[in-house]
């Protein structure tokens, strides 16, 4: 037989959760309000009407979470932290929440207790209401770039002895496109007839993907400036995007894969990590494509030191499509000769393509030259919310998934030479899956949401065991990671 192919020592494997979509306890022990409690409590947001008040209930079982993590063998955690925790109102002349602090500061503690590496993002999406309220919140470039800063000071100061791996902003194309474009995350600002009238979708998601990058730029300079020197972590943003391949061999459809991944990807990862827009951008939007100011460009080139990355699918590219935000590419899942790419999960935007991960990590590793830690993966078993639970936690499509991308990613870091550091599969629990309410489960652990009791999925023990044997020794698992500074 021959030997399994090991993972560099350092590597780190986990899971990964976002603090709105498993937290709940909305108004417990001085949180502020944020941009995803009203929007989910309002009629038509959320596919089960459902929102995020009690979601995983994780604010107050955040031990057996840990428990859980360490059941697993997890060697990290990615979590994020909720702003409107941290200061309620969120401006910089805000207040700082104590009981905000302790709850992240015993977190962290616990982690480390259990020999998990924590990863903290500052923004996964949930922005205080009042930024919003005050000034338009992510629109206002002057304000929202000096309250994302004194936040993070604040984290860093905090947390920052402790935590060791920081991620800026989580998916600021969500953040712009679902945010602001089609209005079906929070703020639910759109043009679109069936969203609110407020806002205008032609303008505003490329504004606001400015101010992310900017904000995210200046929270790297002053980590890099202020704290990294003592500290010694790393910091980065984190982009969701997906392998794009054209439908077949016609030059109109091979362009238009790479327009799908320049509106994608390139619109976040070309300035930060080369310092340019891409040029497919610039032709398109002309004037509607903000510009950064020469000091601006100077802050933002080169402000991650890694690329971090949340990918789930493959799309097949066409071109011609009439959609503005994915570059006027259409996507399917379906080959010409009428095969499908993968196994449908149970969100229409997701099958199974292990070789476009592989293909991704290639692709970003060759353009952007920067380490890769995988920060977000995952799968959605079809209709799994209406199984019973001894059914649910037989879940063979997501251990499919996970067996055919991790072993994509063990090629890439031995055959293809990608320096790759990290892999958190998405999510250690079911949780609340934003517009889609509770209808659908990503979790590696089921959740009944009756009795928030949680049962470990066969996914969870397979993705527990894969990375247990291909890392040099069990007993490594869990113990301290050195940090992996680039
Ligand atoms: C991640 O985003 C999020 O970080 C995480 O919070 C979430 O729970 C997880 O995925 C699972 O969804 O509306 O048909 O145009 C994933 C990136 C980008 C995937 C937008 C879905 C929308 C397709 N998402 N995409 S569509």
């Amino acid at each position: 037989m021959p030997a399994t192919k090991h993972l560099p020592k350092t590597f780190l494997w986990g899971f990964a959760t976002a603090a709105f979509q498993i937290e709940g306890s909305t108004d417990v022990d001085g949180r502020g309000k944020s941009i995803w409690d009203d929007f989910c409590r309002s009629p038509g947001t959320t596919l089960d009407g459902k929102n995020g008040d009690v979601a995983t209930d994780s604010y107050k079982r955040w031990k057996d979470d840990i428990a859980l993590l360490r059941q697993y063998g997890a060697k990290a955690y990615r979590f994020s932290i909720s702003w409107p925790r941290i200061i309620p109102l969120g401006g910089r002349n805000d207040p700082v929440n104590p009981k905000g602090i302790e709850f992240y500061s015993d977190f962290i503690d616990e982690l480390i207790a259990n020999g998990i590496v924590p990863f903290a993002t500052l923004y996964h999406w949930d922005l205080p209401q009042n930024l919003h309220d005050r000034y338009g919140g992510w629109l206002n470039k002057d304000e929202i770039t000096k309250d994302f800063v004194r936040y993070s000071r604040v984290c860093f100061e905090s947390f920052g002895d402790r935590v060791k791996h920081w991620i800026t902003i989580n998916e600021p194309w969500c953040v712009s496109v679902l945010g602001y474009g089609r209005g079906v995350f929070a703020p639910g600002r759109s043009m679109c007839p069936a969203k609110s009238s407020d806002g205008d979708s032609s303008t505003e998601p490329w504004i606001v993907a400015s101010h992310t990058i900017l904000s995210h730029a200046l929270a790297v300079q002053l980590y890099r400036n202020e704290f990294k020197p003592t500290q010694g972590g790393v910091i980065g943003i984190t982009l969701n995007g997906d392998m794009a391949i054209p439908y077949d061999d016609s030059p109109e459809n091979s362009s238009a894969a790479q327009h799908a991944l320049d509106f994608a990807i390139g619109w976040y990862a070309d300035p930060i990590y080369l310092g340019y827009y891409p040029e497919y951008m610039k032709q398109v939007l002309g004037d509607r494509l903000p510009e950064f100011t020469s000091e601006e460009w100077t802050v933002v080139k080169g402000s991650s030191d890694f690329y971090g990355m949340n990918t789930y699918t493959t799309n097949l590219c066409k071109a011609g499509g009439h959609d503005e935000f994915q570059g006027f590419v259409d996507y399917t899942f379906t080959r010409p000769d009428g095969t499908q790419l993968g196994t449908q999960a149970h969100c229409a935007w997701l099958q199974t393509h292990p070789t476009g991960f592989r293909q991704l990590l290639n692709y970003l590793y060759k353009k952007y030259k920067t380490p890769i830690y995988v920060t977000e993966n995952g799968f959605a078993v079809m209709n799994e919310t209406k199984m019973p639970i001894d059914q649910a936690v037989n879940d063979t499509d997501r251990i499919e998934y996970f067996r055919g991308n991790c072993e994509a990613l063990l090629a890439a870091i031995t055959e293809d030479g990608v320096d790759i550091r990290s892999y958190f599969a998405w999510s250690l629990l079911d949780n609340f899956e934003w517009a889609d309410g509770y209808t659908t489960r990503f979790g590696v652990t089921y959740v009944d949401y009756e009795t928030q009791k949680r049962y470990p999925k066969e996914s969870g023990k397979f993705v527990s065991k894969w990375f247990m044997e291909r890392l040099s020794s069990g007993k490594e698992i869990l113990s301290p990671t050195p940090s992996v500074a680039p």
